[in-house]
């Protein structure tokens, strides 16, 4: 089979031969019953990852941000959310169709939002109004080019909402690359937040799953949605021995990619008709525009795919690459003098 240098996603990573061994291994119940061992274990592991009393195992990061809103909220309710922020943008209308509450968009600086426009786009109380009742951060910020806000502007974003009375929840999908980038704990990041979801299918490498933490009364409440949504895994300790292994084994490895995220984005930004915010490149995502007449980003991803590098389209002339573990120093200088081919031809 040809090989492809597939930079469409990190989802895309396979698991380890050492998470593959973890879940051949895994001592396993029904965790409906909560009598799953490698789940509870992956499951006070991760709480304890991102300093929160409790954390809950879902099947996807989606599913994990809409038990958040569904736990944080009631029908009718209002919710801040950057304006391109994955939970507005790419969860199909989960807000109004799972919560029945109404998202509050607001654009951030690079994916970075300001805390005045927080406080601004929070509702007085008034009869004609919503509450506000939940701000959403995202943190990397995907659309935005896996921006990171840094650990300050986290509490700052914090102090607004819950002095307005509205609780906090952090999409936190690649929280582990935020951190890394800034180079702290990543409990820094969420200690300022009510509840935070993280994948262990992106970066990480697991080949399914997410956690949802926060206080334990919370959880206990989130469970519930999660078994509403129908989450309610049985003997997912198979999957949750693979995430185990991510949350132990491949977080620090996450460098590699942000420094081959480097390497393409500069590369990237010297070819002409290509441009590129360098600015943005801070984890291990590269967005950028095309700008070369008669060139639009399907038949960019088109060319890409002809000469054996699959990437996605995320707007009309935009593409964005996202650099991971099945992806090589070598693959991205191979990417690069594919792009140079085409923005030549
Ligand atoms: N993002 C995917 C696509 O859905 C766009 C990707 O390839 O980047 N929050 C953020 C910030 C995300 O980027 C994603 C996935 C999710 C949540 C949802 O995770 P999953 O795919 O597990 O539902």
């Amino acid at each position: 089979m040809k090989r492809f240098i597939d930079l469409r996603s990190d989802t895309v990573t396979s698991p380890t031969n050492e998470m593959r061994e973890a879940m051949a291994a895994a001592e396993v119940g029904d965790d409906v019953y909560g009598e799953d061992p490698t789940i509870r274990q992956l499951e006070e592991l991760a709480a304890e990852k991102v300093g929160k009393e409790a954390a809950v195992f879902v099947p996807t990061g989606t599913m994990g941000n809409q038990i958040a809103v569904l736990t944080h909220t009631q029908r009718g309710d209002e919710v801040i959310v950057e304006a391109e922020a994955h939970i507005y943008f790419y969860e199909v209308a989960g807000l109004a169709a799972l919560s029945s509450v109404q998202a509050r968009p607001v654009k951030g600086s690079r994916g970075v939002l300001d805390p005045d426009d927080v406080a601004a786009a929070t509702r007085p109380a008034n009869i004609h109004f919503p509450r506000s009742a939940l701000l959403c951060i995202e943190n990397t910020h995907n659309r935005a080019g896996g921006t990171v806000t840094p650990v300050q502007r986290m509490w700052e974003l914090a102090r607004v909402a819950h002095e307005y009375g509205l609780a906090v929840h952090l999409d936190g999908a690649r929280v582990f690359n935020a951190a890394l980038a800034l180079g702290v704990d990543v409990k820094e990041l969420t200690a300022p937040v009510d509840s935070v979801m993280f994948c262990l299918s992106k970066g990480l490498s697991a080949p399914v799953g997410s956690l949802v933490a926060g206080t334990k009364e919370w959880v206990a409440r989130a469970r519930k949605y999660r078994k509403l949504l129908g989450g309610g895994m049985r003997q997912a300790g198979v999957l949750a021995a693979a995430g185990i292994v991510a949350l132990e084994k491949m977080v620090n490895r996450l460098a590699e990619d942000h420094a081959n995220a480097h390497l393409l984005g500069g590369g990237l930004a010297q070819i002409p008709g290509i441009k590129l915010d360098l600015a943005t490149v801070q984890t291990n995502m590269v967005t950028f525009e095309l700008d070369k007449p008669g060139l639009d980003g399907a038949g960019f991803v088109r060319e890409l795919l002809a000469r054996g590098v699959k990437a996605n389209a995320t707007g009309p002339k935009r593409i964005r690459f996202v650099t991971h573990k099945d992806v090589s120093r070598e693959d991205i200088l191979t990417a690069l003098q594919v792009v140079q081919a085409i923005m030549r031809g």
